[in-house]
């Protein structure tokens, strides 16, 4: 089953997506993701010019063959452009396989090992009664875990925080810059999720996203207040390129650690798994090299009791979605999926048989990964330059976002 050729489709309906369409000789098409937010263009040029003319001709069937041509092929190794193409043209060619075969992609990948994937959601507000608010909605609506993001008095715009609208990661027009202070943000934390419980109760699962800002000796800090309160998770304490730093947060706290959005190989977190200094990997399927390589991850984290937390941000398109939850589903140490739902536009061009309902969601049973692109549609989104804001501290130092 040769590959005949494909297409590169960058639409904008809401925010930028790169969607990687291989054809094959005999009809049957796969469907990939290949969004690297705020940096779109390179990957799609790396497909069209690089990765597209080296498939032409090549068995659509060789997934394994196919990944280790691009990866070993290309010489210069790992990096978030190389590891989301070659994560597209792998979800493409599970795809391509599952419709060849007549079966959703988790049976190919082992079949179900549990009913439904949990998904968490994201609730955040300029304050903490907003906040409190904007929880309660999620658990009204069944989910059973809701991360938490608050404003931080005195700071202009925070990550993760959304005023009256649903929070999206990237903006078009000027690049945002915005002003970050760790003193002022660790004073708040704690007393958000002091209210969460007394709210709530010990029942639904509470998660908080550092986003790479703090220091190890801060973050360890946060970790430890944060321990009355039983979270799930806090998320990225601090940034993992040193993967080290991980030892000196776990030395101070029981706080779950999880982290990986950002990485694109199991080189990546290999420290940080087999010394088990993290609860659970976040890896995504569209920035680390697809469903391949997340399985290794998987599989490696699995031996120490490290569990999977994908990241689902709205820049991860519905293809990378349904490719994350038929990983979700089959693999056996699952966590968590996050999940921040599309517009309707982004739905509406990529029509899909995944649903959510009560707090789960499941990629559903159509033949490979249940995942649609409506070309004509999508054409009339073109691609509109958005870029992740900036963070500089209040003397103009540049900072983590
Ligand atoms: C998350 C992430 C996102 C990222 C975004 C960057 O946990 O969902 O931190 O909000 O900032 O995906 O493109
Ligand atoms: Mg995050």
């Amino acid at each position: 089953m040769k590959i005949t050729g494909g297409k590169v489709v960058v639409c904008s309906p809401g925010r930028n997506f790169v969607t990687l369409k291989l054809e094959t000789e005999d009809g049957v098409y796969g469907l990939g993701d290949a969004t690297l937010n705020g940096r779109e263009l390179a990957v799609a040029s790396y497909l069209r010019d690089h990765v597209l003319p080296l498939l032409e001709g090549r068995d659509a069937r060789r997934i394994e063959d196919i990944w280790q041509f691009l990866y070993k092929g290309a010489y210069w190794r790992r990096g978030p452009v190389t590891m989301s193409a070659i994560a597209a043209v792998d979800t493409a060619l599970w795809d391509i396989k599952g419709k060849t075969l007549g079966a959703p992609v988790y049976q190919l990948l082992g079949g179900a090992s549990r009913d439904a994937v949990m998904v968490y959601g994201h609730a955040s507000g300029v304050t903490i009664e907003a906040t409190v608010a904007a929880a309660g909605g999620f658990i009204a609506q069944g989910y059973k875990a809701v991360r938490a993001q608050c404003a931080v008095p005195g700071l202009e715009r925070v990550y993760g925080v959304a005023a009256g609208r649903a929070y999206e990661p990237a903006e078009r027009g000027p690049l945002p810059e915005t002003v970050w202070s760790s003193e002022r943000y660790l004073d708040t934390v704690a007393p958000l999720f002091e209210r969460l419980r007394r709210e709530f109760g010990a029942e639904p699962h509470l998660l908080h996203d550092v986003h790479h800002r703090l220091r190890p000796i801060e973050a360890a800090r946060l970790g430890r207040a944060l321990e009355p309160y039983r979270l799930f998770w806090m998320e990225d304490p601090t940034p993992a390129d040193n993967q080290e730093s991980f030892r000196l947060i776990r030395q101070h706290t029981t706080t779950p650690l999880a982290v990986g959005e950002v990485f694109n190989t199991i080189h990546d977190c290999r420290q940080l798994i087999q010394e088990q200094l993290i609860d659970y990997i976040r890896t995504t399927v569209v920035h680390a090299g697809g469903i391949s390589h997340l399985r290794r991850i998987a599989s490696l984290a699995e031996l120490y009791q490290v569990r999977t937390g994908s990241h689902g941000a709205t820049d991860l398109s519905p293809v990378c979605m349904a490719a994350a939850l038929h990983f979700d589903l089959s693999v056996h140490n699952f966590g968590i999926q996050e999940y921040m739902p599309h517009t309707s536009d982004t739905d509406r061009v990529f029509p899909h048989a995944y649903t959510f309902a009560n707090g789960v969601m499941h990629p559903g049973d159509a033949p490979g990964l249940g995942v649609g692109l409506d070309e004509a549609l999508a054409a009339t989104f073109p691609y509109q330059p958005a870029y992740l804001p900036i963070a500089r501290l209040a003397d103009g130092t540049m900072h983590d976002w």
